[in-house]
């Protein structure tokens, strides 16, 4: 695979599209963001667009994994003792019913180590790939994800996961800050809310792709083949 169809350009700008510098980054496809008694179906959101990414990104994982591409996931979620949890996003999603560390159906919502926080077992790792675990929406902040990428001389994101708008959104944007060549697979993501998942890929699509490119997994599978 050496280039990719994707607007507004063919995407990696440089044609430098190999392996060994190119990540599939699986972005919080955890119980508590699409599985039942979650966070996000605690707080009463539809379900069913926060999972609609799961067989996209599972037909994806597979091929991109054996082609060689390395794969990195994140979680989202607190420590038990809830040190590294700000007092304010506690809060707010305690004002929707579903309290960050409060018990839920899945155990403690959104801490390492509880049921929901778990990656959703269609999704599952497998031995060896790189799980990030943050405490805040961005995949950068608070972790080491910037040093294993450049350890690995990984250049090439390609982003899914959920939500759009907001940890895959704040991740492209914090990648594409530090000069990683991003593109988003817009049926390998989900938001709570269709209009918002619609307006964070046409943000994307702004003055030349200010975030990097939109691509679907249809396109990825395609340029794998070829
Ligand atoms: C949210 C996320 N939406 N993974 N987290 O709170 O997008």
């Amino acid at each position: 695979m050496h280039s990719l169809d994707a607007r507004p350009y063919p995407w990696p700008y440089n044609g430098d599209l190999r392996p060994d510098n190119t990540a599939l980054m699986v972005i919080d496809m955890q119980t508590d963001f699409c599985g039942q008694g979650g966070y996000v179906d605690k707080m009463g959101y539809d379900l069913s667009l926060t999972r609609a990414p799961i067989s996209p990104i599972a037909k994806l994982l597979k091929e991109m994994r054996d082609g060689g591409y390395h794969v990195i996931h994140t979680r989202e979620g607190h420590r038990p003792d809830l040190a590294d949890l700000p007092q304010n996003k506690r809060w707010r999603s305690r004002q929707i019913g579903a309290g960050i560390g409060d018990d839920g159906p899945c155990g403690r919502i959104l801490v390492r180590g509880e049921p929901g926080w778990e990656i959703i077992d269609e999704l599952a790792p497998l031995a060896g790939e790189v799980i990030i675990d943050k405490p805040g929406k961005g995949s950068f902040y608070a972790t080491d994800l910037e040093l294993i990428l450049r350890t690995k001389g990984i250049e090439n994101l390609l982003l899914t996961g959920i939500t759009t708008d907001v940890c895959v959104h704040t991740t492209m944007r914090e990648a594409n800050d530090r000069g990683f060549e991003c593109v988003l697979l817009e049926d390998c993501c989900g938001a709570t809310d269709r209009a918002n998942h619609d307006a964070a890929i046409n943000m994307v699509l702004m003055q030349g792709g200010v975030f990097g490119c939109v691509s679907s997994s249809d396109d990825v599978l395609k340029s794998l083949a070829q």
